[in-house]
């Protein structure tokens, strides 16, 4: 009985996203985290785990804390993704705001329609905002962001409509009116799917694009992690396709055998073969994004990779020179004149290595 009422309800589900006519089959977009999930075991079993606090590789790669100690000010970095663990104590304060893309509507961020089942969205804003503390991890732009919360994904995934709500839903902001101090300076997006199939798809997450960005907001996606390192193998990925949209690559330390865990200066920076390799103008730039060391959902942190990962870092940085008083388009062209190119094809590394220290 128990098992048929499950089926049933997923059977609901579905039809709840299937369009009322031309049922075309539209995927529905996934976490960019198919590599290497959930690597390693947390210390403690759930929750707790507290660890003293670690400076992740990319952090110190990128020159996080310079940047951070030439910025003023606080700006508001939406993140679409699974939800958020908002009693991570080294979280503590950092969300503000909760809403479900999938109920459409806003949420205490306790709710259970808010919460984090999957820990890909505590990692995320782990990388953008973790306290500067003694435990667990830091964000890049630790102490000059606040946080939405935008759960767009659940255990299955999520669909377009609901993600092109949310990213209209974050522009307006809490108070629910454009163009007040509430609004969204940043929406961060680890997620994506190929969509290329549904001219009609990409259009209606391109309206909602367009309204962010025509209104100041940075939109910032991950290009995906479906790469294979073969010359001419092609990846397409929405939104980092869609117009407008800074779309974030991987990068990793190397040590001449392996991806690494500690910058010495020493490392070479490479990119690892899953990060998406684009049709000319799509990827815009590359991030620390192999073995990330970030917050855990039920306390404590965890190294996840994927271009899921690198994309943070980016709506951090972004975040830091909006704070400063740049506007979002100043605030990227900045990060790709600074860039790093480490020598891969711009279809994959954008302009290169995003260098905080140097777009700062
Ligand atoms: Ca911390
Ligand atoms: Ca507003
Ligand atoms: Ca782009």
């Amino acid at each position: 009985m128990k098992k048929f009422k499950g089926t049933l309800m997923i059977i609901l589900m579905v039809l709840s996203l299937l369009p009322l006519v031309a049922p075309a089959a539209v995927p529905g977009f996934n976490l960019n985290d198919s590599f290497d999930i959930y690597k390693g075991k947390p210390p403690g079993k759930g929750g707790g785990g507290e660890v003293p606090q670690v400076e992740d590789w990319g952090y110190a790669r990128i020159g996080a804390a310079f940047a951070r100690s030439q910025t003023t000010g606080t700006v508001q970095v939406a993140v679409l993704d699974t939800g958020v663990d908002t009693s991570h104590p080294d979280l503590a304060g950092v969300v503000t705001w909760c809403f479900s893309g999938i109920k459409r509507g806003n949420y205490d961020c306790s709710d259970r329609n808010v919460k984090d089942d999957d820990g890909h969205g505590t990692h995320v804003t782990g990388t953008i905002a973790a306290l500067d503390n003694s435990i667990d991890s830091v964000g890049v732009a630790a102490g000059h962001v606040e946080i939405y919360s935008g759960k767009v994904l659940g255990k299955r995934g999520g669909s377009w409509d609901d993600l092109a709500w949310s990213i209209m839903h974050a522009t307006d902001g809490p108070d629910g009116i454009l163009g007040t101090a509430d609004d969204a300076e940043v929406i961060s997006m680890s997620l994506g799917g190929d969509i290329s199939s549904s001219p009609s798809t990409i259009a209606m997450l391109q309206d909602a694009i367009d309204y962010a960005t025509s209104n100041g907001v940075a939109v910032v996606a991950a290009a995906g992690n479906e790469g294979t390192c073969e010359a001419g193998d092609v990846q397409h990925s929405w939104p980092a396709e869609n117009a407008g949209v800074f779309t974030v690559g991987a990068t990793g330390i190397y040590d001449g055998t392996n991806f690494v865990t500690e910058w010495t200066g020493a490392e070479q920076d490479v990119m690892p073969c899953f990060s998406n390799d684009m049709p000319a103008g799509v990827v815009d730039i590359s991030a620390p994004g192999v073995y990330i060391t970030a917050t855990k959902r039920g306390g404590g942190v965890t190294d996840l990779s994927g271009t899921s990962m690198a994309t943070p870092h980016v709506a951090a940085v972004i975040a830091l020179l909006m704070a400063n008083g740049l506007s979002a388009t100043q605030a990227q062209n900045r990060i790709v004149a600074t860039a790093l190119d480490m020598g891969y094809p711009s279809t994959m590394q954008g302009a290169g290595l995003m260098l905080a220290d140097a777009a700062i």
